[in-house]
């Protein structure tokens, strides 16, 4: 896909002086993508229909954990430290990238374990590239937030999309003052940042790690393994989820929109589903009659019950035409098709 890409960005929204300039952004000959943390759960996915949209060559991988069966001259594999600036810098002009993927993070569970290197990370990573996307007129940024912004305060059922945010989780806070981050950088330095509120993610390519919604995929392994699986949330626990195939359309699809048609420069509440692990159990039963669970709720119930039980994502459908296609019973089908052949190689976390 070859384009004339030439971005003229008329807002200069200065404390001071409310001046009109333009930057004349790039003479570009294709979009050139960053993926930073792109060997978790959702850059392995995002990271391939990444590839398949923009060619192999055109989309930079990069993580602080690479994997082993890449070689060093795979160019597309990179070491990249979110919190070495530098390094960010460099590769971003070494490959003239257009656009932008944040993925590294702590996630809930893990937080509460480290919050200060989770604050670090979390906070530190996102000025990072959003000062990288300043000062090298990057054309767009993704960078996901979490339910994790919404705190006990907060509507459960469904939760809209502009409402109190007083997380309960270090990592809460980080997302939640990421958002404000991302919407000033928009607002004050024009640079085009897109987030998207995701709930739990399940899928069958990568593993989760150090969530709270971590059991949604969990189980799958146990169910195939015909192993009963002891939850550590309540059988009554409702959470928000998504698979992540629609996770992943959802990247591209709100990366596509122009720009004058996102309303919302904080993040935007996606919905997928809601169930509880009993509703997940049963839906799991009925296609593995063997499968048992068992309830041990621990300290991740009380982070579940801070976060809301429904979404509504009203603005998400509105502004970009957000439409999920997989419910508990379909994402259940493809699941357990799609364990069968990935499960034996999955790398353990
Ligand atoms: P993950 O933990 O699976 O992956 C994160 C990746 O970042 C890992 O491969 C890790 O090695 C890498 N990383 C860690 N520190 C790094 C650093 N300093 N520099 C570069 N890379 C580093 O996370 P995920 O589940 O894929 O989540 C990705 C993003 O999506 C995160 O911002 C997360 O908060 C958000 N999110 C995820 C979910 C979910 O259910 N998975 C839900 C809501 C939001
Ligand atoms: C977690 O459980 O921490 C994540 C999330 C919803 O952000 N899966």
């Amino acid at each position: 896909m070859i384009h004339l890409y030439f971005v003229l960005r008329g807002r200069c929204s200065n404390t001071f002086n409310n001046c009109l300039f333009f930057r004349a952004q790039s003479l570009r000959m294709t979009d050139r993508i960053l993926i930073i943390g792109a060997y978790g759960q959702i850059g392995t996915e995002l990271t391939l229909a990444l590839k398949r949209k923009y060619g192999p060559a055109n989309v930079i991988a990069t993580d602080i954990r690479v994997p082993d069966h890449l070689s060093d001259e795979d160019d597309s594999c990179l070491y990249l430290d979110v919190l070495n600036r530098r390094a960010l810098d460099l590769a971003v002009h070494k490959y003239q990238i257009t656009q932008i993927y944040l993925l590294a993070a702590i996630l809930s569970v893990s937080g509460e374990q480290h919050p200060l290197k989770t604050w670090e990370l979390n906070m530190q990573g996102l000025l990072n590239v959003l000062e990288t996307a300043r000062e090298h007129f990057i054309a767009k940024v993704f960078w996901p937030s979490s339910i994790a912004v919404f705190g006990h305060h907060a509507p459960k059922k469904p939760c809209p999309q502009h409402t109190v945010l007083q997380p309960s989780t270090v990592y809460g806070i980080s997302k939640a003052a990421g958002e404000d981050w991302c919407q000033y950088y928009f607002n004050k330095f024009d640079v085009d940042v897109r987030s998207l509120r995701f709930p739990g993610l399940i899928s069958a390519t990568s593993l989760p790690g150090g969530g709270t919604t971590d059991y949604a995929v969990d189980i799958f392994h146990h169910a195939l393994r015909n192993e009963r699986y002891t939850c550590y949330l309540k059988a009554s626990a409702t959470l928000p989820m998504m698979y992540m195939a629609d996770a992943v359309r959802a990247v591209l699809e709100l990366m596509d929109t122009p720009a004058e048609r996102i309303t919302v420069r904080t993040s935007y509440n996606i919905s997928g589903m809601s169930f509880t692990p009993a509703q997940l159990a049963a839906a799991i039963k009925k296609r593995i009659p063997g499968f048992k669970i068992a309830y041990q709720p621990d300290g991740r119930q009380s982070i579940a019950e801070s976060w809301p039980t429904s979404i509504d994502d009203r603005f998400s459908r509105k502004d970009w035409g957000w439409s999920p296609a997989y419910d508990l019973e379909s994402m259940t089908d493809q699941m357990l098709q799609e364990l069968a052949h990935t499960m034996p190689t999955l790398p353990v976390r």
